[in-house]
């Protein structure tokens, strides 16, 4: 059965959603996207994904060619069309059609797409165990060539780090910044425990500032758990009593083993289980504040 696909105000069957070969999107990865979860009927967040949205096109000046209210608005749609209660939303937004060359000002149409699908969760071996992941030799992005926090759908750079996940057997691939410290894997964020305190990268360190991560900063204070948004390398990493990495696509995975170091009692941890079960309270909150 075909899903329907929001563009640009019109919802069309999957086979009938096409963008143009000169979109700038498809010819340089000139554009910005959103990874939304909606639960139980509701954005996750709608306020942030979208204020992220708006900062990225802003950074790579990007006209957005709707309100912020229409895009929550097709977001809505989208997943009433399909009938989902529980969804993955990836909203993408290219500079749209232009020439074969560089120029940005040449392109007039840009693309709002949104594509809903099933919540394709993690399996959950993956939560009850933990995932194993290794060091990338890819360095990420620093913030004075293109800034990680614009969520760009230029992701080569988190693509060839996790081509080396791959290669090396495991799930995730940790990044480091040009500076050699621990940033961010190639498509969540990553949090640290010792004695009882979080660590996370601040956004200083070449991270995207994930909503997720900054929800698991809020659950931290109302747990009365410390967490500092300072920088840390892999030998903290290693010698850390838990870890964990967040995403909206994953929420919250425990990480085991670091390039074959074992974290902790290689087990998922205490801090670790308590925040991802009060992620469940996180979300129905999130519902209530914006009914
Ligand atoms: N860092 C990077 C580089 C990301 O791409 C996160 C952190 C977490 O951010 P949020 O806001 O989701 O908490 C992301 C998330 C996927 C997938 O399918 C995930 C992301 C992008 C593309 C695919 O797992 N981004």
């Amino acid at each position: 059965m075909s899903i329907k696909i929001y563009m640009n105000g019109q919802l069309v069957d999957e086979e009938n959603a096409k963008v143009s070969v000169f979109d700038h999107g498809f010819l340089y990865g000139d554009g910005v996207f959103e990874g939304i979860r909606v639960y139980n009927g509701k954005i996750f967040r709608a306020k942030e994904h979208i204020d992220r949205l708006w900062d990225s096109c802003k950074t790579l000046d990007i006209k957005m060619p709707m309100t912020k209210e229409a895009v929550i608005d097709a977001i809505y749609q989208t997943v009433g069309a399909n009938g989902f209660t529980d969804a993955y939303i990836r909203l993408i937004v290219t500079r749209g059609k232009g020439t074969l060359g560089l120029d940005a000002h040449l392109c007039c149409d840009p693309q709002v797409i949104v594509i809903a699908q099933a919540l394709s969760l993690y399996s959950a071996d993956f939560y009850e165990k933990g995932i194993k992941i290794v060091t990338a030799s890819t360095i990420r992005n620093p913030s004075d060539s293109l800034s990680p926090r614009v969520k760009s759908l230029n992701y080569l750079n988190n693509i060839m780090a996790k081509i080396e996940a791959y290669y090396a057997g495991c799930e995730e691939a940790l990044m480091l910044n040009h500076k050699g410290d621990v940033c961010e894997c190639t498509g969540d964020n990553i949090f640290i425990v010792k004695k009882g305190k979080l660590f996370t990268p601040p956004i200083d360190a070449c991270i995207l500032e994930g909503v997720t991560r900054n929800s698991v900063i809020e659950i931290c204070k109302e747990l009365g758990y410390e967490c500092s948004e300072s920088a840390f390398t892999r030998h903290d990493v290693y010698t850390a009593d838990e870890c964990f990495l967040t995403g909206s696509a994953a929420e919250l995975i425990p990480v085991v083993a670091v390039d074959g170091r074992e974290i902790g009692d290689g087990k998922p941890g205490r801090i670790t289980k308590t925040i991802l079960s009060a992620f469940g309270d996180f979300v129905k909150k999130d519902a209530q504040r914006n009914a």
